[in-house]
């Protein structure tokens, strides 16, 4: 069986400068870098928002970005307009060497549902065909890297666990949002879930 390395979300609108910015997100391109060159199979993710998604603050009125609603699939965190499809705030940070990737799989495209995890949707049950594909490849082991910690990488590893794929966080190679504890929060849920947490 085989390992690969899934980067999440290393796109301009998670950076610095970006619409929807996490501390340090750009500090982390170098040892994602170096990581990406270790593994023989790796995987990009890549937020991908019609405008309009109603993942953002924008489209609720009276809503501010970080404040929550209720959707049909669940409790939903409303963000700023961030990572709009062909947007510059979309596209990959400068810098990262994705040419090797050889998935990109797009989430967040559908208007209704946003999609933090690589594996399904926020309704945790429509899949995104990942874990098939990885799973047609002889792939049991995934390692997790990039943005953000306390969202989209712990939402993907923990449905990579959940799916029975052997699940590890590189820390230091990732950066987080933390919103109200969301980082201890995920830290502990992907720990009690037998995440590995390097
Ligand atoms: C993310 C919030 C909204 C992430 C994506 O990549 O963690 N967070 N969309
Ligand atoms: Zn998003």
């Amino acid at each position: 069986m085989a390992e690969a390395l899934i980067v999440i979300d290393l796109q301009n609108d998670f950076c610095p400068g970006g619409a929807l910015a996490v501390a340090g997100g750009d500090e982390i391109v170098p040892l994602v870098n170096e990581m990406i060159a270790r593994f023989e199979h790796v995987v990009l993710t890549q937020d991908w928002h019609p405008q309009g998604h109603s993942s953002f603050a924008s489209q609720h009125s009276g809503k501010n970005p970080f404040e929550t609603v209720t959707m049909p699939y669940g409790e939903q965190t409303l963000w700023p307009d961030h990572c709009v499809q062909g947007s510059a705030g979309a596209a990959f940070r400068l810098g990262l060497e994705w040419t090797k990737a050889e998935l990109v799989i797009r989430k967040g495209f559908r208007k209704g549902i946003d999609s933090y995890s690589a594996f399904f949707e926020n309704d945790h049950k429509t899949p995104t065909g990942l874990g098939g594909y990885l799973r047609e490849r002889g792939i049991d082991e995934v390692t997790f890297t990039g943005l953000a910690t306390d969202f989209c990488v712990a939402y993907s590893a923990l449905d990579a666990a959940r799916c029975g794929f052997k699940a590890t966080v590189a820390m230091d190679a990732c950066r987080a949002i933390d919103l109200g504890g969301s980082l201890a929060a995920m830290t502990a849920k992907m720990r009690e879930a037998g995440v590995i947490l390097a």
